[in-house]
This record gives C-alpha cells, structure tokens and sequence, in this order.
C-alpha cells in the first residue's frame, strides 16, 4: 500500500469515526521525513489540528487590549522609563466598567498592558520601585491587574495579560539579570491574579536605558508558562499565536493556520512532548500566503500557528484626547471584523482607558454600533430551511444544524464536492458564511458559491481558504437555489454554512 493511500484511510477513518469532533489529541506540530513527497507532506498538513488552547482561543473570535499605563498621562506612544510615577493618578479608575463595557460588545477575553516598554508596572511588584505603589493612585496601595483581573472573574471573561520584554527602565536591562528580573515579575503576575487565557509578548526590543540590547530567554518564559498556566496561549514572540502581520485591522485572503516551522530547534522538540514544543516565531510573518502548497513544500516542519489581528480603535495605542474624534467608527470596525474574524484570524482590538481611568464616550458608542451593525446582520441564517444535496456528502444537516461540534464531509477518498442548497423560496441576502471544523484539520484550498438565475448558474463569489471562520460579502443577490464547490486537501470538515443580509 502507498504511504498517500495509507494517508488518506487514516483521514478518513477520523472523519467518518468521529460523525461529531472529539476534543483533539491529534499533534499540532510534526516534523516532516526525509523522503517526503509534496503531497505527502499536504496530506500531514491537512491532518495537523490546534492544541486544546488554542481551538478555545480561536473560537473566542473576539478579544480586547487594554492599553494603559504612563503613557496615558503623558500623552506618549512609547515612554522613555525616565517618568515619574507620581503622574500615573487616575481619578475615576473602573475596571468594571472597561469589562462590562467591552463584554457589551461581544468580546469574550481582555489583555492588560501589566508593563509597557518605559517598564512602569500596573501591580505593585517586588522587584522595581517603578510601579503603582509610588504613584499617588489610591495612595499607592492600588493594583490594576487585580482590579482588571477581578472584573474578568465576575463578568465571566477571559483575562490575559501584556509584558513588554523592552524595559526602557530597567538599569540590568541588556545584562543576563534582566532575564531573572523578568522571570520574577512574569511569576508574580502567573501566580496572584488566578487564571491567566494569555500572555502577550512583543516583538519590540530596542536599547535599555544603557543603550544595551538585551538577548531574551524566551524558552525559559515559556516553561514558567507552562508550569505555571497550562491554558494560556502565549502570542506573538511565542509557540501558541502568530502575528498577522499588520496592524491595520485586515487580514489576508489565503490565511492557512498550518506554516513551515523551518525556525523550530529541533533539539528541544526532540526533547519536549510535541505539545509542549517550544520556539520563537521567526521569518517571514508578512507575505500573502503562508502556508500554501508553495510555502509548504520544502519545509522541514509544520505547525498549527493560528494569526491575531491587532489593532487600535483609536489611531494610537494609549489614550488621547486630542483622538476623541478620530475613534473608528461602526462601520469602519464592521470592515475590520469581516477581514480578521472573517479571514480565519482571531481579532484582538485595543480600546485604550482615558486619564480618568474609564472607557470614554466616544469608545462606548463605536463598540455600540458596532455590535448592533453584526447584530442586525447575523440574526438569520437566510439558508437554514435549505434542503441540502450532494452526491459524494455525508451528514449533509451537520452545515445548517448551528452546531460547530458536527460537519459535514465527503465519501470515499473524495477531496472536492459540489453542495447543492434548494432555499425554499425566493431568499436574498449579501453575505456568505463558512466554517470548517478545525478539531479534524484546515483543508479547502478553493471555493466558489453560485447562483441559480433562473436558467443558469452565475458565479456569487469565491475565495481559498476557509479556516475557522470566513466571511464574504457581495452585491445582493436574490435566488432561491444555491451551490458551493470546493476542493480540499483531504476530505473536507465544514461544520457551517449560512446566507445573511445586511441591513
Ligand atoms: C507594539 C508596541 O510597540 C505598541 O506600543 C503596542 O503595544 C503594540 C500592540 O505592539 O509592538
């Protein structure tokens, strides 16, 4: 028998064996054999599925930053470490109020900027006098991060938090101490505030306050995560979620969560449990397509490193008043989230706290409309009622059944199928919906979704990949018969289907 045939029965034993996803035990990682042919090696990455933190993380679809911190009183983007902290003095802070306010919008987990690059720390830590308790904020006996933390416990949010490896402030910054510093005070903030969702490490790394560059213990961080957070996903300079790319709030069209790991040190994946490998994310983060046929082909190893979209609501990442008028609008956020959340990408927008200490008027009523905006157009799955037909299908209901546990996929070895939907009537709508159950694996490469016009199918519209979650929007079409084609690189999983109108 061929390894490519012995490939595609074990895919298809855990499609047709597994009718509803079982949580995954399958690898995120592995590395590929010498002898490998390319579509061997299409075939393992169309078998490779998320870690359990990260499928939590990816169905989140919507999380939050919080900048805060020196800046918010200095008026700067990036600190030089040399502020004082008696300036860092809200007046009205409400952690609360940033949770309730953002939970009201959908979002699902926050991230705190504990520490940004100027070093100021947001909790009361040991080990620097650079912190809350020498400002005059509550006399100096407040800690933010407790107070964020708290707020997430009681509106039943995930809680994340933001350490800035660049320390503007620190004097043993660019010396082998910075790394024990920096162990110390990620300790604190894993060990005091209950359960941490994330950890958030920047990849900017500029001179100390010596001018010394600093060379991170990055594996070492990621063990005490380990250890100490098993459920924490750890993004950007980490194993668990990858940098988009921009900061503009799109994503990109061909967004495949299984990448070369070309970076990976084979010694400690050798050493570790595949779930447990450990690296730093190196290469290219930028291109149009990462994780392609192309891209794949003479790679050494594969992952599952799903993209965050970050972005600001506002053109800065701290508050300023002077950008109260300048906060994206409804629509504006509605594009960002059909391309981030719509682009098999998790959003994570920032919604920066003013000096007082509160989100302000102008957030509050953008996240407002935006989420009446998603609301209104999301409420009716225009295709539910379809009657579903596809010659080589299986468990065809599983598409319209609004469970992302069940999918539908295709017999035999079959890799691409045709889905005919009879709408029941007339339906007419502008958006289009797809998910594949990422538990059994990323795999279409190609889809197109046609129109009946009455004596011929019209092509709607058409994209690569669909991922956890993508979204298209087109001219408003009305029919009352539709048909989705796709080719995939092992039987496809799509757990959704659904036609929408918007307002
Ligand atoms: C960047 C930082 O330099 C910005 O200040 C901000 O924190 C953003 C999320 O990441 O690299």
């Amino acid at each position: 028998m061929s390894t490519k045939f012995i490939k595609v029965l074990l895919g298809l034993f855990c499609l047709v064996s597994f009718a509803r996803a079982q949580s995954s035990t399958e690898s995120n990682y592995l590395v590929i054999k010498p002898g490998d042919t390319a579509e061997d090696i299409v075939h393992e990455a169309a078998m490779l599925t998320p870690s359990p933190r990260q499928l939590r993380w990816q169905q989140l679809e919507l999380t939050c930053f919080f900048h805060y911190g020196m800046n918010t009183f200095t008026g700067k983007e990036w600190g030089d470490g040399t502020e004082n902290p008696l300036l860092f003095n809200p007046t009205a802070l409400d952690a609360g109020q940033w949770v309730r306010t953002v939970k009201d919008a959908g979002i699902k987990q926050v991230i705190i900027t504990a520490k940004h690059h100027d070093g100021f720390c947001l909790w009361p830590s040991k080990y620097t006098q650079h912190s809350v308790k020498n400002s005059p904020w509550k006399e100096g006996k407040g800690d933010v991060v407790k107070e964020v933390a708290d707020a997430c416990k009681r509106y039943k949010m995930g809680f994340g938090i933001y350490l800035s490896p660049w320390d503007r402030n620190s004097p043993i910054y660019g010396t082998e101490a910075y790394n024990d510093y920096f162990v110390n005070q990620l300790t604190e903030l894993l060990t005091q505030y209950g359960r941490v969702d994330e950890v958030w490490f920047d990849g900017a790394n500029g001179g100390g306050p010596n001018g010394k560059k600093q060379v991170y213990d990055f594996n070492r961080w990621y063990a005490l995560i380990r250890k100490l957070q098993p459920n924490a996903v750890i993004a950007i300079m980490g194993p668990d979620v990858r940098w988009v790319g921009t900061e503009s709030g799109h994503g990109r069209e061909t967004e495949w969560s299984v990448v070369p790991a070309n970076n990976l040190d084979q010694n400690v994946i050798t050493k570790s449990s595949q779930h447990d490998k450990i690296f730093k994310p190196e290469g290219d983060m930028r291109g149009s397509d990462l994780g392609g046929r192309d891209k794949i082909k003479n790679a050494k190893g594969l992952v599952w490193f799903p993209a965050e979209t970050d972005v600001s609501i506002r053109p800065g990442w701290f508050y300023h008043a002077a950008e109260d008028d300048k906060v994206k609008s409804p629509e504006k956020l509605l594009d960002i989230y059909y391309n981030s959340v719509g682009m098999n990408s998790v959003l994570l927008l920032n919604i920066p706290p003013d000096k007082k200490g509160l989100v302000s008027e102008s957030d509050i009523k953008a996240l407002q409309g935006w989420k009446k905006l998603r609301d209104e157009t999301f409420k009716t799955n225009l295709a539910r009622n379809a009657s579903v037909q596809c010659a080589n299908g299986l468990h065809l209901n599983a598409l319209l059944d609004d469970d992302y546990q069940t999918y539908f996929t295709t017999s035999g070895i079959d890799t691409s199928t045709t889905i005919t939907l009879n709408l029941q009537g007339a339906k007419t709508f502008d958006v289009l919906l797809l998910q594949e159950n990422i538990s059994i694996g990323q795999r279409v490469e190609k889809f197109t979704l046609e129109c009946w016009d009455g004596k011929a199918w019209v092509k709607t519209t058409e994209g690569t990949t669909i991922g956890y979650k993508r979204l298209l929007r087109f001219p408003t079409i009305t029919t009352n018969k539709v048909r989705l084609s796709l080719s995939a690189r092992l039987n496809p999983a799509i757990a959704a289907f659904a036609l929408y109108k918007q307002p």
